[in-house]
């Protein structure tokens, strides 16, 4: 036969590098569903039945366009259970010419992948992955000879570079690059999500849940119920309803949260996004359109382009200009175990639990959720950066090392001190008390800092400045956060330091 090209369950867009110039007669794309990958961390339930049923429908498609199609179920009574199995089954049983695969989004598949050739005795060729707007070597190019590197710096390079959002004469449209001093409002009284689309399920995704079910039972997370899109004509679907519906009011409530509301006005395209059935211009483009059709203005398309044409593409060049020391990095020498509430969502601080109930519920939780209340507690509370990024990784629909490495350990942690971002995203319960309605329901007050019902995050937020201390006192972005505390006086701060530990003892016996 010709070529053996592998497709993996995040590269389903029909545009991927290793399916140009495929031979119809000739060539032969392999999927497979493989326990190894359902299982190198325990992942949601609800993430392996998205992809499942996604890989399974995207096999039938690339079918109906007349291509040759190797699709292992996992089930299936030959499946070897790893994608090195399953390709050197390939290998063997139909002799190919040449192995053909676009680069993976995790360092640990790309090593596997690289053994191949010497394993297979074949040419294997590893195509860069045309999906990105930024390709690792010319990421790598910008990030040369840089002292920090930025995200709006880098986002605004891209911004000429797909002339997205820009006036004829090279200026950014509005005359500002970022408009989010106009966003981020706190929520409105009595605010819900909007409504979402649904799909008819298909014979596929009622096969896979009822798979899912049965092999990954004890995984995390509830299965039903099920509304993932699975094709890209679905995904397509949610993107419009969103660029038409949601995307308008996407800016003023990007921080927001509220009791029992997981979605607000966020796209929810992010898994779709990472496993390649849509695609980051056509998404940045249909966001353009709807400003420059006056449907939405601008702060909200800007913010909304901005996630994904700066952030997604700078969060992956980051994890490829580091790895694979990036994964091993912990500047707070941070060591605490992942207490049992991030699992099982009991714990009194509303925040949290909402957080992990909505996790649980959907493998989705939004931005601010995953940065300012799991990520800040983790933070404050000193959590091992390796158990609080296996959590990242494993509960969330969207979740691939490239992009959750960076968000968890730089972003959210500041494990990577500083690489990422420029100061850590520690906060008290003000601020969550300010961006939600929680505290209104919460047994613990955030206007108070020390003592039984005083809201943890406060005395957690001044014993992780006077802890780490000696690491962040030269940070150039955080000028009043010493002196507001050396203001305070040694009584003071040793009655916080007291109330930090007791919280630190109760979240070690799960009483927090
Ligand atoms: P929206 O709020 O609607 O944003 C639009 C799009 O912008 C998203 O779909 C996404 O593609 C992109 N985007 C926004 N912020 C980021 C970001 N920081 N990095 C990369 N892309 C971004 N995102 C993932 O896709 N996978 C992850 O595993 C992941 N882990 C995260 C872990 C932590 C600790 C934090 C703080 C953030 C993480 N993010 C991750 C980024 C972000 O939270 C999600 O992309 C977003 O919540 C997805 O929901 P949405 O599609 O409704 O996004
Ligand atoms: C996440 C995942 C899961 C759950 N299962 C499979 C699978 O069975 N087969 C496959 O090819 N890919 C799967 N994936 C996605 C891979 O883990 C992903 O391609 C790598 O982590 C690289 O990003
Ligand atoms: Fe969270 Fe503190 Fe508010 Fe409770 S009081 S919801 S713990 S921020």
């Amino acid at each position: 036969m010709g070529t053996l090209r592998l497709v993996l369950g995040d590269q389903l867009s029909e545009s991927l590098a290793s399916l140009r110039e495929v031979d119809a007669k000739q060539d032969l794309i392999l999927i497979c569903e493989v326990m190894q990958e359902a299982t190198y961390v325990k992942h949601h339930k609800k993430k392996i039945a998205f992809l499942f049923s996604a890989m399974r429908h995207f096999g039938e498609e690339l079918r109906e366009r007349g291509l040759r199609v190797r699709y292992v179920k996992l089930d299936d009574a030959e499946n070897t259970g790893s994608l090195e199995g399953e390709v050197g089954r390939a290998v063997r049983e139909l002799e190919p010419e040449r192995l053909v695969l676009t680069e993976p989004g995790e360092y640990r598949v790309l090593e596997m992948f690289r053994g191949w050739e010497r394993k297979f005795g074949l040419p294997v060729e590893i195509l860069g992955d045309s999906r990105f707007l930024c390709s690792i070597s010319a990421f790598r190019k910008w990030a040369h000879g840089k002292k920090q590197l930025r995200m709006e710096f880098f986002y605004r390079e891209m911004r000429k570079r797909y002339d997205l959002l820009m006036e004829p004469d090279g200026k950014p449209v509005g005359g500002e690059w970022n408009y989010d001093k106009q966003n981020r409002k706190p929520p409105r009284a009595g605010m819900h999500s909007p409504n979402r689309i649904g799909h008819a399920r298909s014979g596929i995704t009622t096969e896979v849940l009822a798979l899912v079910e049965r092999r990954f039972g004890d995984h995390f997370g509830v299965l039903e119920p099920f509304q993932f899109a699975v094709t890209r004509d679905e995904a397509l679907k949610e993107m419009r309803h969103f660029i038409a519906k949601l995307l308008p009011a996407f800016g003023d409530y990007q921080d927001a949260m509220v009791m029992g509301e997981a979605y607000l006005y966020h796209s929810l395209l992010s898994c779709y996004l990472n496993a390649g059935l849509l695609l980051p211009l056509e998404v940045c483009e249909s966001a353009q359109a709807a400003y420059r059709l006056g449907e939405a203005p601008l702060n909200a398309v800007e913010g909304f382009i901005r996630q994904i044409l700066g952030w997604r593409e700078f969060v992956r060049g980051i994890y490829w200009t580091h790895m694979p020391s990036y994964a091993e990095l912990n500047f707070f020498e941070a060591k605490r175990p992942l207490p049992e509430f991030y699992w099982s969502g009991k714990t009194r601080m509303v925040c949290l639990a909402e957080a992990v109930k909505h996790t649980q519920q959907h493998a989705y939780s939004h931005h601010i959720q995953r940065l300012m209340v799991t990520g800040n507690f983790a933070l404050l509370a000193g959590l091992d950066p390796a158990e609080v990024c296996e959590w990242y990784l494993l509960v969330y629909a969207d979740a691939y090392e490239w992009v959750e490495l960076p968000n968890t350990l730089g972003m959210a942690l500041f494990g990577d001190g500083g690489i990422m971002g420029s100061k850590p995203y520690a906060a008290s319960g003000k601020y969550i008390h300010r961006m939600s309605n929680y505290c209104q329901q919460c047994s613990y007050d955030p206007g108070v800092t020390v003592g039984e019902g005083a809201c943890p995050f406060n005395s957690l937020y001044w014993d992780f400045m006077a802890r780490n201390e000696g690491k962040l006192r030269g940070n150039q972005r955080m000028p009043y956060v010493f002196s507001t505390w050396e203001k305070m006086g040694p009584g003071q701060q040793k009655a916080i330091r007291e109330r930090a530990e007791t919280v630190l003892e109760n979240m070690k016996k799960g009483l927090l």
